[in-house]
């Protein structure tokens, strides 16, 4: 699918947060979240978040598996250095999608702009040293002469264990609807098989079970 419909699908289908499971009480409604129960005290700051994040003009800069992993690196950087927890990812072509969260007192926001900043920075000098020319992602910006990542990225909060795996379930099918394989653990740059085969090759992932 093209980012931008699906993430505008996304969008519509998660507007409204998930059904709040009722619990006991029949005169109050508790909001239940059993991931919050999973994840225990980090959870009481951040929630997870499904994200979705484009190439600059659809451009399909990841279809090179080093750049890929360039991704990889730094999900794996910002792993070990506590500030995220990634629950699952696929990298496509064009536009990789995520369910993350944030840890202890690291914000949103921050975390995104450096992980942004500092893949577009590797993803751009691999691009020169390959001599590839950089001219679709130039922009018109004070403060930058190339762009590598679209500015609006998607995010969505993941209230509840129900939409959490409905994502991820989302995130293992964008291959297999791309036609780039016939089953999601197929697909090499996905956790899929973390899931499926409880794989360890991206060790970096949390399980959303614990
Ligand atoms: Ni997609």
């Amino acid at each position: 699918m093209t980012p931008t419909k699906e993430a505008h699908a996304e969008q519509r289908a998660t507007f409204f947060p998930s059904e709040p499971i009722v619990i006991s009480n029949p005169f109050r409604i508790l909001y239940f979240n059993p991931l919050c129960m999973t994840l225990k005290s980090q959870c009481a700051r951040h929630h997870a978040e499904f994200v979705t994040i484009t190439c600059l003009y659809c451009h399909p800069l990841l279809k090179d598996d080093r750049i890929k992993q360039i991704i990889i690196d730094s999900l794996i950087y910002l792993t070990k250095n506590g500030r995220i927890r990634v629950f699952a990812f696929v990298i496509m072509s064009n536009h990789l999608h995520m369910v993350w969260q944030m840890l202890g007192s690291h914000e949103r926001p921050n975390v995104q702009r450096d992980f942004l900043k500092y893949t577009a920075q590797r993803i751009l000098k691999l691009l020169k040293s390959e001599g590839i020319p950089l001219d679709p992602l130039e922009v018109c910006a004070k403060d930058r002469r190339y762009q590598v990542w679209e500015r609006n990225s998607l995010n969505i909060p993941v209230w509840s264990e129900w939409v959490i795996w409905q994502k991820i379930n989302y995130i293992h099918r964008n291959p297999v609807k791309a036609r780039l394989c016939e089953r999601p653990e197929d697909y090499h740059f996905s956790s899929a098989r973390f899931y499926q085969n409880c794989d360890k090759h991206w060790d970096f992932l949390t399980h959303v079970d614990g």
